[in-house]
């Protein structure tokens, strides 16, 4: 039997209880069944895939997921096994099996096996509703109205409805529902009538170097090979100084408005003008990392990479040749003559090298041909606010209309060694149940812009004191109008620009620092506890249980924050020379005066 020591505060009502005792695991089974088991169609597969490892740590081989079966994803993604114990055996003295269901597709699981009084404990997931996903990306006014809307006759008109009956009597026959977030949980109350009885926020599986600095380092070299492919690029028009250029990003499912493309395109072309009035010597080239169809890479795009490779050797060439006749006057006992050290066939090829970078048109906006160039909403809003990559732009835009890969031609990168590389995420989502891009950027300590209507977002804003301050700026998109919304990403991304690098550094280990709150060793605590509320419910002589509460909160960091701009110039560490490394600044110190501020990991650790 289930019986528990809790202690806990309300927070949003919806935490799970710390201290929860272990099952016994051995007398159970658990299933958890998802289509995006070992198939990747979006931040599910993420859910799934990272939280494998904690959930195989209690479970062990009582643990069994369930998907769909694709061949080709089945041949690289699992090894073939048999069963070790048959399940007919398994369930023969372990009657209590829990089963987990995530979104609609998995819901006939859950009603059928409801309806034919199986003996299961269910708990169902939804890590967004299907009619918030269809009324926002239709340009609804979707939180000013949740109450509002005719949820049935908007299923019906949007042709959905047959799904939105699988989902919504999922949810209903579930002895326990779950969402991703708290903003995830009222928007499930407005479309489908059930308050969520725990929130289960999305982790990730934290990578912990054993140098304590190593992901600096990686930002480093990472950042270079940015660079390497920002020189190709922008060959003949590279009047700008790399050193002072910074990356930002987008990156996820092409959906314009509900990702905030829309209000990071019109921010980017007010940081712009802000910039140039400002005559700042900063550069900012954004990429747009979101898939549409397109028809492979395009010439320009690709010729860009040639001209670059080609400098390359040329310089290497002619260092070679300088090197030799250096080396051999040098042995000689003779400074070498450098008036003639380089030849005129040298000259000749570094002439031709310089002939072949010139160009006639601008670095092209987007790196691949686009099937529907004239519709695309990325490519007619840059149309529209006229930033296409000119000289006098401090904001250069990139649309790579595709997933990173390292097999690349273009762009031989991951996403995550991209992330890395960058100096700040930008996701502005209106419709974002939780949003795993900003997350997987503040684990490898990349400072990123969120909202107050993605999940994690309000999650942040929730546990953590100044979130700006570790690098998570969260624009207001619930209380403000578009055009304030727009205002306040512009605000930050241009308080962002004018920060050393130094402070850089410093705001990237405060973010690298929050990982610990999203690592699945701590949030899978909220899975365990959707698991017993349902084994409780549904076997209730045997497991029982008593209502608990409690929170955790990040407090400010030790120092003052470096940004957002009201705060710039007060910051102790503030300092207007690029890199200058003769400051003070003792970065452990402040990490120990943080971390004994910060209650939230040793709440949870004192719980395990
Ligand atoms: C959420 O992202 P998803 O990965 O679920 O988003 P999609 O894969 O684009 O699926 C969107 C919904 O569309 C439906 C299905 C999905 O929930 O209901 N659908 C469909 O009708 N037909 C199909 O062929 C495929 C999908 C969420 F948006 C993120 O914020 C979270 O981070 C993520 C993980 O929790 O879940
Ligand atoms: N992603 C990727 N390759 C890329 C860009 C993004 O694999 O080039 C991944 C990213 O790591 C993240 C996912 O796509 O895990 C997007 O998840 P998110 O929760 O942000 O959005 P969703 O698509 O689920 O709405
Ligand atoms: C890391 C490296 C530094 C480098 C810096 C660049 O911190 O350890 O050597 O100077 O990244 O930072 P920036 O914010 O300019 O990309």
């Amino acid at each position: 039997p289930l019986s528990r020591s809790l202690s806990m505060t309300s927070l949003s009502g919806l935490l799970p209880a710390w201290e929860e005792d272990e099952l016994p695991v051995e007398d159970l089974l658990l299933f958890e069944v998802a289509w995006e088991v070992t198939n990747k169609v979006g931040g599910i597969y993420t859910v799934i895939q990272t939280k494998a490892k904690i959930t195989v740590d209690e479970w062990g081989e009582n643990y069994y997921m369930m998907g769909p079966y694709f061949e080709n994803n089945f041949k690289t993604q699992v090894e073939g096994c048999e069963p070790p114990n048959p399940l007919t055996d398994n369930l023969g003295d372990k009657p209590n099996v829990i089963g987990h269901f995530h979104e609609w597709q998995a819901g006939p699981g859950l009603i059928l096996s409801r309806s034919r009084k199986i003996p299961m404990a269910t708990v169902f997931t939804t890590h967004a509703t299907l009619l918030g996903r269809y009324l926002c990306a239709g340009n609804a006014d979707f939180y000013n109205n949740l109450d509002k809307f005719n949820i049935d006759k908007e299923a019906g008109e949007r042709q959905i409805y047959h799904r939105y009956c699988l989902e919504r009597a999922a949810v209903h026959c579930a002895h326990v529902f779950t969402t991703v977030s708290q903003i995830t949980a009222v928007e499930a109350n407005h479309m489908l009538h059930r308050k969520a009885d725990v929130v289960t926020p999305n982790g990730l599986n934290v990578k912990k170097f054993s140098a304590m600095h190593e992901f600096q380092n990686l930002h480093s070299t990472s950042k270079a090979r940015i660079q390497e492919f920002v020189r190709g690029h922008f060959y003949g028009h590279l009047d700008f100084n790399l050193e002072k250029t910074l990356f930002f990003f987008i990156a996820g499912r092409y959906e314009f408005s509900n990702k905030g493309a829309d209000i990071f395109l019109e921010s980017l072309s007010r940081l712009n003008y802000l910039l140039r009035v400002h005559r700042s010597d900063v550069t900012v080239v954004v990429f747009f990392i979101m898939p549409a169809q397109t028809n492979n890479f395009n010439v320009e795009s690709l010729k860009g990479q040639a001209v670059r490779k080609q400098l390359w050797d040329t310089a290497h060439t002619v260092k070679e040749k300088f090197g030799k006749k250096l080396y051999d006057a040098l042995l000689k006992g003779q400074i070498p003559d450098m008036n003639s050290i380089l030849d005129r066939d040298d000259f000749t090829i570094m002439k031709r090298a310089i002939y072949a970078t010139q160009r006639h048109s601008l670095p092209p906006v987007t790196t691949h041909n686009m099937l529907d160039d004239s519709k695309d909403p990325i490519l007619s809003n840059v149309r529209r606010i006229g930033l296409f990559n000119s000289r006098n732009d401090r904001i250069k835009i990139i649309f790579h209309p595709e997933f990173l890969s390292s097999t690349s031609p273009l762009l031989p990168m991951d996403y995550e060694d991209f992330v890395r590389g960058c100096n700040l995420g930008v996701f502005p989502s209106y419709y974002e149940p939780w949003g795993y891009t900003p997350g997987e950027c503040t684990v490898m300590g990349i400072p990123s812009v969120t909202t107050n209507l993605s999940g994690f977002g309000c999650f942040m804003e929730e546990h953590v004191s100044d979130p700006a301050a570790y690098g998570i700026y969260i624009v207001d998109r619930r209380f403000r109008s578009a055009e304030e919304s727009c205002n306040q990403l512009t605000q930050f991304m241009f308080s962002f620009c004018q920060q050393s690098r130094r402070q850089r550094i410093i705001q990237r280990n405060r973010t690298e620092r929050l990982s610990d709150l999203l690592d699945w060793r701590y949030l899978g605590r909220f899975y365990i506890h959707a698991r017993h509320l349902a084994l409780s419910r549904a076997f209730a002589d045997k497991f029982k249980m008593d209502p608990m509460t409690e929170g955790f909160r990040y407090p400010r960091p030790y120092s003052v924050p470096p940004s957002p701009s009201a705060s710039l110039h007060s910051t102790p560490h503030h300092s207007d020379v690029e890199d200058s490394d003769d400051e003070p600044y003792d970065e452990d110190e402040e990490a120990e005066r943080d971390r004994l501020n910060i209650k939230a990991p040793f709440v949870f650790n004192t719980c395990f």
